[in-house]
């Protein structure tokens, strides 16, 4: 060992339990790959994908345009670097970038709109995560001698920090067509538009459509281990696949991950509605619990958030107690929390996990 001494192996406690004994309910993103996945891994066919020459990444590049509806894909390594991309592909600096004030583009991407495309974000405070166009229409605004004007509107479908809320079709519809009136693209991101496809019974592409363009995740509810998929014209995604080498994203025998892709495309969206079993099973059980205070007839599909106040404890205690316990959900500062339900939490993991919350929290109020 460098300078001989003694090495000094300390564990965290919360890393002393293997990860694949806790119920895991902070992310969708925790998913492995199924076997099927790993076998296809295995077996993948490669080549350089910055020259183009990755045979499976090509193929799901392709798949992914035929089943999202749109002519072109490009495989980036995250959801985020699809909606970076998307936005520096959309946008010139000084754009402005209309979205709503709890959207993933605005505060989970290390200020993305800003740092990587040098954009301005004109929020709007919704309930659900959803916008509509009459609140829109009130930000946008043409390039004039004083100002760039409106650049993109971004929605997410489904919204995260909204509970995994969905946009009604019509809604949705109405944006992108008033948009277009004013020639303002809609980017989607849509890191769970399976989700929102799932919801409302309807073929993805059918979600997508009101949508220039879409950034979809296989590494979230369709389990793949890494990577997303951000489609649009064939135009718009030449300029994107360029972000995306500016980025660092251009990636070389990327075929080992785009297999796993591709067994998550055609496969996973088929188990979702499962995921949303879950979820809703447990909004029902949170919302007769003493102290937690949840509306489960919002729960739309695998993302839930409820207020733990009224059990006396925080966010950040109640997460640690149940983690004492084997489950896992993240606390997001005060009183809330949030439940992700996927493909490696079963229905039995999941009523478990509920037992251990009762326990918890009725033990608190006695
Ligand atoms: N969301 C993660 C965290 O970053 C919050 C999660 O655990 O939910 N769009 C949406 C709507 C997302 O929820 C996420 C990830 C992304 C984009 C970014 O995807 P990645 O993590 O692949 O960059």
């Amino acid at each position: 060992m460098a300078g001989g001494g003694k090495m000094k192996v300390t564990l965290n406690r919360q890393l002393q339990k293997p990860m694949s004994k806790f119920i895991d309910l902070r992310s969708d993103t925790v998913t492995k790959p199924t076997p099927e996945m790993r076998q296809a891994m295995f077996e993948a066919e490669v080549g350089d994908d910055v020259y183009h020459e990755d045979p499976t990444v090509n193929r799901l590049e392709q798949r992914a345009a035929e089943i999202m509806g749109k002519e072109a894909a490009v495989f980036v390594p995250s959801g985020t670097m699809g909606n970076q991309a998307a936005i520096k592909a959309h946008t010139q600096p000084g754009d402005e970038i209309i979205c709503d004030d709890r959207s993933h583009i605005l505060l989970y991407e290390m200020g993305g709109p800003a740092n990587l495309s040098g954009c301005l974000t004109r929020t709007i405070e919704t309930k659900d995560g959803i916008l509509h166009w009459e609140e829109v229409a009130k930000r946008v605004r043409g390039s004039s001698d004083h100002f760039r004007g409106t650049g993109l509107i971004s929605v997410e479908n489904s919204h995260n920090v909204a509970g995994g809320r969905v946009y009604p079709s019509e809604v949705l519809e109405e944006i992108y067509y008033k948009a277009h009136e004013v020639g303002v693209p809609v980017h989607m991101d849509g890191a769970r538009v399976f989700n929102a496809a799932a919801y409302l019974g309807k073929p993805v592409r059918e979600v997508a459509a009101p949508a220039d363009s879409v950034t979809f995740c296989l590494s979230k509810g369709l389990g793949a281990p890494v990577g997303s998929v951000l489609t649009g014209t064939r135009e718009f995604i030449k300029r994107a696949r360029l972000v995306r080498k500016s980025l660092g994203g251009g990636m070389r025998q990327a075929g080992v991950l785009a297999a796993a892709g591709l067994v998550a495309l055609e496969k996973s969206p088929a188990d979702l509605p499962a995921d949303h079993a879950n979820a809703r099973y447990l909004g029902e059980a949170l919302a007769e619990m003493p102290g937690i205070a949840i509306d489960p007839a919002e729960v739309e599909t695998n993302i839930l958030f409820f207020d733990c106040g009224g059990t006396g404890m925080t966010a950040a205690e109640l997460s640690a107690a149940i983690r004492e316990r084997g489950v896992l959900a993240n606390g997001l500062g005060g009183t809330r929390m949030r439940f992700v339900t996927h493909h490696d939490v079963t229905r039995r993991e999941c009523e478990q996990a509920m037992g251990v919350f009762l326990e918890i929290v009725t033990s608190k109020a006695a």
